[in-house]
């Protein structure tokens, strides 16, 4: 049974692999998978049939024989709990990679997200102005924390695991902001992670059916 994901049919991004898909397409490509993708027009993803699959009407959606998913970071912790590569087999590691993921979605991403809804979806409001600089401290703060516990280290906890791969997906949303980059050490972090071969392959994939033609 091939592994069946959906995707923007045109990303907004023009292919800088900011949509979700590149993630979930990255966890494939550590385990080694091979996946479909169905593209899906922003009227498709409002249709019954996807809500079917994803109740929010969103993509990624992962399905694979009977089983249907929705939502990143399931997904990606999915694809982790059942192949090699992305969680550590001592229990305890496995756990704390676990923590790292809910981390990234629930720590990091909620305020990464509110700069991006204030900055392109409400950039006309008049509180917008005032309010971005409090989003982008928002942001700083765990940032701040995270360098501090990466440190030296390659990873954030021993090897590479869906606790780096969901960290760098989030972060590098923050590269069209310039924030990350005040925050060379994440900055590096999230290079080692775009260079793995993985990483290339899952980005290469999303590039091929977005790039501006
Ligand atoms: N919590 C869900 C998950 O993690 O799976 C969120 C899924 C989600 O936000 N999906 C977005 C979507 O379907 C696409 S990824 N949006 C359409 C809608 O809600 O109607 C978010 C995204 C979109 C575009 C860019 N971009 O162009 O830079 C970046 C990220």
């Amino acid at each position: 049974m091939t592994i069946t994901i959906t995707a923007f049919e045109k990303s907004p991004d023009g292919g800088k692999g900011l949509a979700r898909d590149t993630r979930v397409r990255w966890a494939l490509e550590e385990a080694g998978l091979q996946y479909d993708v169905r593209y899906l027009s922003f009227e498709a993803m409002k249709e019954s049939a996807h809500f079917a699959l994803q109740p929010f009407g969103q993509i990624p959606t992962y399905e694979d024989g009977d089983l249907v998913l929705f939502e990143t970071g399931a997904i990606v912790l999915h694809i982790a709990q059942r192949h090699v590569g992305l969680l550590p087999g001592d229990a305890d590691a496995r756990a704390r990679a676990i923590s790292w993921m809910f981390a990234a979605v629930n720590t990091i991403e909620p305020p990464i997200l509110e700069l991006v809804i204030a900055r392109f979806q409400e950039g006309e409001k008049p509180w917008t102005p005032e309010r971005i600089p409090l989003i982008a401290e928002r942001i700083r703060n765990p940032l701040r924390r995270l360098v501090a516990r990466l440190g030296d280290a390659e990873w954030i906890d021993g090897a590479f695991s869906a606790g780096d791969l969901m960290l760098v997906s989030v972060l590098l949303r923050l590269r069209p902001s310039g924030i990350l980059d005040e925050f060379p050490p994440l900055a590096a972090y999230v290079a080692r992670g775009e260079a793995r071969p993985a990483y290339r392959r899952a980005f290469a994939a999303q590039l091929a059916v977005n790039a501006p033609r």
